[in-house]
């Protein structure tokens, strides 16, 4: 019997703490999605040489693990889906070349992501701007249908489509369109110490209270919260929200479920300090299991490297297929 679901693919550097906003914009919708796609989630530790400042005291093999045992600790099961290392297949980096060849320079160069990372560093490592074609190998090698992430990679998952669409034309049909898969909410976590700019593990390694990290400890939570950057009055006016409320009012729809008029009701007109409290409490509460569990999975080392050993033979099999499918039509076998 063939199989019907969509083939849904995604992915998580390994470049500092994985925070709420990755929670939310990426994990939280693959483990909803889980039981109706074939779902195809790495650990993109190659895309995580290219930053800069990564969390210094750990190698990127450690980190790289403990973001793998954070899938399963959110709630991935290795039964329903593919769970691997990038690094682990060669084939990513083998069609980045492939499509390097054929992707015209001027696409990269106005990369909205590559225009604000290659200003915050003097050194431009060539891999950041090639890293949207390294993105859309790993999307098209699996003929993903659609690729869950959060709103700042819908540009990457864009030139992923125009890649795709440029090739067919250009040899016939190889790849499947990818679509990228935006939710409503939690799409788009500002920071809590900036709330006009995005939350980023980067970010969250030199600026304290930027972030609140998925496996951050009760008392850190709380503190986080207490110190986020709110608008300038003292009760919630909900109507004329500035960044700040609107911020930590998206981040309570995104954990609590409600919809934007039960979230409004709840606090329109209350005191800055209460909707901080409730917030809190609604972390706290949501992620203490993940952490714990994510505490029992790291000490679980076979059973690691058991899921990320099938996973990796999924993905090999699955993206040498298409590799070997792409070599023939562009004339280098047969
Ligand atoms: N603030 C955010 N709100 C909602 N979703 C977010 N994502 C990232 N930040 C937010 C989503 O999480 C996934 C992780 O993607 P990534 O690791 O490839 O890198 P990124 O998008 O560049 O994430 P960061 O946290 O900003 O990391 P750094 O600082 O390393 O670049 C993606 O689905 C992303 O959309």
């Amino acid at each position: 019997m063939t199989d019907k679901r969509l083939r849904s693919f995604s992915g998580i550097q390994p470049s500092g703490k994985i925070h709420i906003g990755n929670y939310t914009g990426a994990l939280k919708p693959w483990v909803d999605a889980q039981d109706e796609v074939d779902g195809i989630y790495c650990v993109v530790d190659l895309h995580a040489l290219t930053a800069s400042d990564r969390e210094p005291r750990k190698s990127v093999g450690e980190q790289s693990r403990e973001v793998a045992a954070l899938y399963l600790a959110c709630g991935l099961d290795p039964k329903a889906s593919t769970i691997f290392l990038q690094s682990e297949v060669w084939t990513h980096p083998y069609l980045s070349w492939v499509f390097e060849t054929q992707v015209p320079l001027g696409w990269l160069t106005r990369m909205t992501q590559f225009k604000s990372k290659a200003n915050e560093t003097d050194s431009v490592p060539t891999a950041l701007l090639t890293y949207p074609v390294l993105q859309a190998a790993d999307i098209l090698l699996y003929d993903a249908e659609i690729v869950p992430v959060g709103e700042d990679q819908k540009q990457h998952i864009e030139i992923a489509r125009d890649i795709a669409q440029r090739f067919n034309s250009t040899y016939g049909s190889a790849f499947v369109l990818p679509e990228p898969k935006i939710g409503v909410h939690g799409s788009r976590i500002m920071a809590l110490d900036e709330p006009t700019v995005k939350m980023s593990k980067s970010r969250a390694l030199v600026n304290r209270g930027h972030s609140i990290g998925i496996t951050d400890d009760p008392d850190a939570i709380s503190r986080t919260i207490r110190r986020a950057v709110t608008d300038s009055g003292t009760s919630v006016d909900v109507q004329n929200a500035g960044a700040g409320i609107r911020n930590l009012l998206n981040i309570y729809r995104s954990f609590s479920g409600e919809s934007d008029q039960e979230a409004s009701a709840r606090f329109d007109g209350k005191g800055y300090g209460v909707l901080k409290n409730e917030l809190a409490e609604l972390l706290v509460d949501a992620l203490a299991p993940i952490r714990s569990e994510y505490q029992r999975l790291l000490a679980e080392r076979l059973y690691l490297n058991d899921v990320l050993n099938e996973g990796q033979e999924r993905a090999f099999r699955l993206s040498t297929e298409k590799v070997a499918c792409v070599l023939e039509i562009l004339g280098l076998r047969g």
